[in-house]
């Protein structure tokens, strides 16, 4: 559908939250060049989501959707079987496949149960698109 057409939907969240999601963004080295009203329009739109211990966030090579920002717990990148790196609260993950429009370049996996912020790729391009004038509807 056209840019245009998409309506961006707040979701509540306390002012906690909003913080942390806010300094997530603006931590990673993409996001930190976006212009502050665009960080805080992809905030307002991300909506609360979990997955348990062990189960699968993010699988490499799967055509990815979605970006996250982790608020409670671990998750534990890997490639090809290799382990990268652990992510704990307050980071960015996902972003790479919706910027760079590729597949998912590695696999996530719950190390804990975790909370997560989302956002879908459409509404995040869309945000990523427009400057100004933005319709906002509450939900
Ligand atoms: P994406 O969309 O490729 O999905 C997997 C995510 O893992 C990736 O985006 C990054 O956000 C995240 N990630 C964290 N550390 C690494 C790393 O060292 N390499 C890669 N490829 N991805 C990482």
């Amino acid at each position: 559908s056209q840019l245009s057409d998409v309506t961006l939907t707040s979701y509540c969240k306390t002012k906690e939250s909003r913080e942390l999601i806010q300094r997530a963004l603006m931590d990673n080295d993409f996001m930190k060049h976006l212009e502050h009203e665009q960080i805080v329009t992809i905030m307002d739109c991300m909506y609360p989501t979990s997955v348990a211990s062990g189960c699968c966030v993010i699988q490499e090579g799967d055509d990815g959707s979605t970006v996250y920002v982790l608020e409670e717990g671990m998750v534990e990148v890997t490639k090809q079987g290799k382990k990268l790196c652990r992510i704990g609260p307050e980071k960015v993950f996902g972003e790479l496949a919706i910027l760079y429009n590729c597949t998912r370049t590695a696999t996530v996996t719950a190390m804990t149960d975790i909370k997560l912020w989302a956002i879908d790729r459409q509404i995040f391009q869309t945000i990523m698109m427009r400057t100004g004038l933005i319709k906002h509807s509450q939900y």
